[in-house]
């Protein structure tokens, strides 16, 4: 709008410019089209122009006076809360848990006896040690957290996708994240353990051995979130009507099977990708294909766990699932993505210390202080006492007490009534033999900063972990340590995280000196309790953790001009029949015309969609699109990708040029695109067979 030029009179009684901003905002909205509801100010007031702030002329100053340019500046200026400390990168959903199997025997916790009851959840997935816009697919801890809105209250199961954790007492929790978050002086790296502070911590804390073996397994590159596993890690208590305990662990299985990827692919899908994991779960639960997850328990009594050959109160420790077998108990299913992001999955506060009657806590000694943490820190978080009332963490169950005001108190609360006990109005809570009882152990003892004897085996299990792997997953897991050791600038700690590898597997501490290109080996570091060799426990492998399964996988299809159309559609067809979802993508995002002479649209341009962002591919090309293709480099990391990063290609004869160009060899993963019933079965698992071919591992 262009201003009228100072003619140094005063300004008339009703100037132009209003007019002219009336004006300018009829135009904008006139472009936008469509009807709406009127604008208003948070107290209601209708506004009437939206673009200009209040002025003392056209050019003149802007006024104090606009209490409508306040508000709204006011209210952006405040918009950021601080983000999680941990986990602050999250994505959620909505869902339902159903019950498929009582421990009505055990417990008189309603969500564990309801079978068939559906009960509402709220999921949020994260990584750990990112900052809230820091990437999806880091190597990192995933943590997976489970709000059930249940009859008895909430319960937050806040768990992660490795069983075990780094410490044992909450009390190095804070330098466990100082050490791993970015470096206080530099402030990098982002979301990465790949530091000299974090492997310094570590690799004098023995104890956080047997975590280091699955943060540096594949598990901490999943491909999805749908296709993590989940663990509330500690043992808890259920308690039956009379006060009875029985040990419990939850798992969460995926029901699409456990899926990682490979670590050039990590790496590759952070540059093609930044939001993968966010869009991958927002994209399956919009094409109502709900991700789903198996609720299962592992029960024992205090004497199995006396006869147990570690302490199952010790959160570095698993129990393997020979010792007690898991038994599915119901199932969840996330249906439903938020409808705001920041009103659900940022401001939703989960506390491991919500737990309804019949659900009680072990004397984990990380479990008793995250009792503490979750509350204090949200009380930070969110501002206040009256979190809460936030509808997302609100119980959707009655709730009532004489709890009252604080910062943002959002209830009007009747009545002179706000003690108890009391007798002056009827309607005042009160207290319930059937509420939340704690389990009365016998706990004694001298008081002391001590740890327990049964504390003491660092190495034991992960030995266990590293010896239960396949091979392929061994050679990830030594690579990925010469990874992040290679990034640690320090060498006293590269060489004293050798050290402890002496400890865990002779084979494994040779393969990652070797890849460090240390000379001599060093001592095994000290040990309480010289580790043990104990029995294989093939639950915690990857690779055939699951069986092979197409569905909810994701296939990309590269085409041209010219493209054979029913080639295409029969590959589509097949795919989307066993439940996967195809995406096609050409040079340019408008598509090209296929053989059959009709115009097909491309689901992405080929730069910006590279295979990593697909389970498996398929290249249907003409001669002359295969030959121009094969001398355009993002086709040919298209292909070569696809093939470094084990996954099934099919393609036809037009496609051999660029194939050829991309240095794609033949496997049991290499198929004609006619077939469908061969793609359809490759492209189901990765093609572990190739990987020596193609890889120097550790
Ligand atoms: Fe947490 N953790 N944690 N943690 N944690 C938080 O709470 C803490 C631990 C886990 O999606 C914080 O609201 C301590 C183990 C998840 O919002 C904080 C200790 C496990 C999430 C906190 C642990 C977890 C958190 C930060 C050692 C797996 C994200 C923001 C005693 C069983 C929840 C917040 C979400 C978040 C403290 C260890 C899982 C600071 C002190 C072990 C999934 O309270």
């Amino acid at each position: 709008m262009a201003a009228s030029k100072p003619t140094g009179k005063r300004a008339p009684a009703t100037p132009a410019a209003d007019r002219d901003s009336r004006g300018q905002g009829d135009e904008l909205h006139q472009l936008a089209g469509g009807a709406h509801p009127v604008l208003t100010s948070n107290q209601g007031i209708p506004v009437a122009d939206n673009q200009n702030s209040l002025r003392q002329g056209p050019r003149g100053p802007t006024l104090l006076e606009d209490f409508l340019l306040r508000e709204k500046i006011t209210h952006f200026d405040h918009e950021r809360i601080p983000e999680r400390i941990v986990h602050a990168r999250g994505s959620a959903a909505h869902g339902f848990f159903e019950l498929t199997k009582s421990l009505g025997k055990v417990t008189r916790a309603k969500i564990l006896t309801e079978v068939g009851v559906k009960t509402p959840v709220f999921t949020r997935f994260s990584t750990v040690a990112g900052g809230a816009g820091s990437v999806d697919t880091p190597r990192d801890v995933r943590g997976f957290a489970v709000k059930f809105y249940t009859k008895e209250g909430n319960w937050d199961l806040v768990g992660n996708n490795i069983p075990v954790f780094f410490i044992q007492d909450a009390i190095k929790f804070p330098d466990l994240i100082h050490a791993v978050k970015m470096e206080p002086d530099r402030a990098f790296p982002q979301a990465a353990s790949a530091h000299d502070t974090f492997w310094d911590f570590v690799s004098l804390m023995p104890e956080s051995m047997h975590m280091i073996m699955w943060a540096m397994s594949d598990r901490t590159i999943p491909r999805s979130l749908r296709t993590i596993e989940g663990f509330g890690i500690h043992s808890f208590r259920l308690l039956d009507d009379e006060g009875n305990s029985t040990f419990v662990k939850f798992h969460w299985r995926p029901k699409l099977g456990l899926q990682s990827t490979i670590w050039d692919e990590a790496l590759k899908l952070q540059a093609a990708d930044n939001d993968f994991h966010r869009r991958d779960l927002f994209e399956a639960i919009q094409r109502g294909d709900f991700p789903e997850w198996e609720l299962a328990v592992q029960l024992f009594s205090e004497e199995q766990a006396d006869g147990f050959p570690f302490d199952h109160l010790d959160p570095t420790k698993i129990i393997p699932e020979s010792l007690v077998p898991l038994q599915v108990i119901g199932r969840m299913v996330l249906d439903r993505w938020p409808d705001n992001f920041f009103a659900e999955t940022e401001q939703v506060a989960f506390c491991p210390a919500n737990v309804p009657p019949g659900i009680d806590f072990s004397n984990d000694p990380l479990l008793q202080g995250r009792l503490f943490s979750y509350l204090d820190t949200q009380l930070i978080r969110l501002g206040g006492p009256n979190f809460n009332q936030i509808p997302i963490n609100a119980p959707k169950c009655p709730f009532a007490n004489h709890q009252r005001d604080g910062h943002m108190q959002m209830q009007v609360p009747k009545g002179r009534v706000a003690y108890d006990p009391s007798s002056l109005q009827e309607d005042s809570p009160r207290e319930t033999p059937a509420g939340f009882r704690s389990h009365a152990s016998a706990d004694d003892g001298r008081k002391g900063r001590t740890r327990a004897e049964s504390f003491a085996d660092h190495y034991s299990q992960a030995r266990m972990f590293f010896r239960s792997l396949e091979k392929p997953e061994q050679a990830h897991l030594a690579s990925a340590l010469v990874f992040e050791l290679s990034k640690v600038e320090t060498e006293k700690v590269r060489v004293r995280t050798v050290s402890h590898l002496r400890n865990i597997d002779e084979g494994l501490a040779k393969r990652v000196a070797d890849g460090l290109a240390l000379r001599t080996l060093p001592d095994p570091a000290p040990t309480a309790t010289p580790a043990q060799d104990l029995p294989a426990a093939p639950e915690v492998r990857v690779i055939g953790r699951s069986k092979p399964l197409l569905q909810g996988r994701s296939i990309g299809i590269l085409f041209d001009e010219g493209s054979d159309a029913r080639v295409i559609a029969n590959l589509r067809k097949a795919v989307e029949k066993a439940g996967a979802s195809v995406k096609l993508v050409a040079p340019k995002v408008g598509g090209a015309t296929l053989s059959d002479g009709k115009v097909q649209a491309a689901d992405g341009q080929l730069a910006g969609t590279p295979s990593v962002v697909f389970d498996a591919v398929a290249v249907v090309l003409s001669a002359d699109a295969g030959k121009a293709l094969a001398k355009e480099a993002a086709a040919i990391g298209f292909v070569s990708d696809a093939w470094a990063h084990l996954k099934a290609i099919a393609s036809d004869e037009g496609a051999q040029a660029l194939l050829k160009a991309a240095r794609v060899g033949n496997d049991a993963g290499t198929v004609e695109a006619e077939d469908s019933k061969a793609f359809l079965t490759a492209a189901a698992t990765r093609q572990w067979a190739r990987e020596p071919k193609l890889r120097l591992l550790a």
